[in-house]
């Protein structure tokens, strides 16, 4: 039989190409070997407002470009977070193995109040026990991340080797496995490339809206005009051709930039045909998924299905050795 991991995205907005990459890419070549479990994440998604006549259609879209970035129903389960309630219940035991002052050192926490206007939630200060009961409940040895979401792994293994120690050995500590691309930068230059943040070229962008957006994006604020050198290493878009284009572009732009020789208007256009074909192959079969709504909906209540058998197991094992047994 093969090993289960999960990995998921929360459908708080538009999917982008920082979690094309950092995460959805690096699922498809993993489903040969084991049976992952893809999730919409959407309990993590309402620790922030939203709209909650957006979210059935933002699950959709999620489900949309994970099959059409090459998620097979047949190889791995596609399910939605909520449906499982496993998922809070084994939270809620990791809760009381968690203390505050752990929780609130995790520097996604520490950024996401900088973020966040007003008072900060619960659900936001206790992200990192969902996120680890998500893993932990299917028992996963890996999870593929971007790396913004080290930390978090670091914390699941921590509550693992905790719950191991105290109950006997349950879980695995699992690691993070990154692909290129796990840190993609925003437009802004500044912070991750972030739903919340709106600084994203968007999976369903046209070509023409990731031209416009490349081509106002900041480059090196030392080059003023076409002749003035550039550091390649301080231009946002330079971090773009590393993911995108090929060693000989790469060094092209690189060395054009440094000697004036090319100007940015050229090495932007090189970095849009590249993300367009990325970007384009995924926008036109996502298209034509979401057609049949039905059928999305069907694969995510069969997946859903079968990820509550696997985490039923799970449960009942952990309240056996923690001897809950009652019910
Ligand atoms: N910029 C990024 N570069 C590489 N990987 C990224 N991921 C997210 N942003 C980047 C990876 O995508 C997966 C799902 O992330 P998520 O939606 O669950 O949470 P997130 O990391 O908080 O993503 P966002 O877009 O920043 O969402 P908001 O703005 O709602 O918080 C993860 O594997 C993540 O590493």
């Amino acid at each position: 039989m093969k090993r289960h991991f999960f990995s998921g995205i929360q459908p708080s907005g538009r999917l982008h190409i920082g979690n094309y990459l950092g995460a959805i890419k690096q699922w498809t070549g993993l489903q040969d070997e084991y049976e992952p479990i893809f999730g919409i994440v959407d309990y993590h998604a309402i620790t922030a407002p939203y709209d909650p006549n957006e979210m059935p259609t933002r699950i959709l879209d999620a489900a949309a470009a994970y099959l059409a970035a090459g998620v097979d129903p047949d190889k791995s389960i596609l399910m939605v977070q909520s449906s499982v309630s496993e998922h809070t219940e084994l939270a809620w035991i990791f809760n009381c193995q968690t203390s505050m002052g752990r929780l609130s050192r995790i520097p996604t926490f520490k950024e996401k109040v900088r973020q966040t206007p007003g008072e900060v939630g619960m659900g936001l200060f206790d992200y990192p026990v969902l996120m680890a009961a998500d893993i932990l409940l299917y028992k996963s040895h890996i999870v593929p991340v971007g790396e913004d979401q080290v930390p978090h792994l670091e914390f699941t293994r921590e509550i693992a080797r905790k719950f191991n120690a105290t109950f006997g050995e349950i879980f695995p500590e699992p690691a993070e496995v990154l692909g290129t691309g796990a840190k993609v930068m925003g437009l802004d230059g500044e912070n991750k490339m972030s739903k919340s943040l709106d600084n994203c070229i968007y999976l369903d962008d046209s070509f023409e809206d990731i031209g416009k957006k490349i081509g106002s994006a900041k480059t090196d604020p030392a080059r003023k005009r076409r002749d003035d050198p550039g550091d390649p290493d301080v231009c946002n878009i330079y971090s773009y051709h590393k993911i995108f284009s090929t060693p000989e572009e790469i060094e092209h732009c690189a060395q054009g930039c440094r000697s004036a020789g090319i100007g940015c208007v050229e090495c932007k256009k090189i970095v849009v045909a590249h993300i367009e074909e990325t970007v384009g192959p995924l926008r036109e079969k996502r298209t034509e998924l979401l057609a049949n709504p039905d059928t999305i909906r069907d694969i995510l209540v069969a997946g859903s299905d079968r990820a509550q058998k696997i985490a039923s197991e799970t449960m009942a094992e952990v309240k056996s050795r923690m001897g809950l047994t009652f019910g």
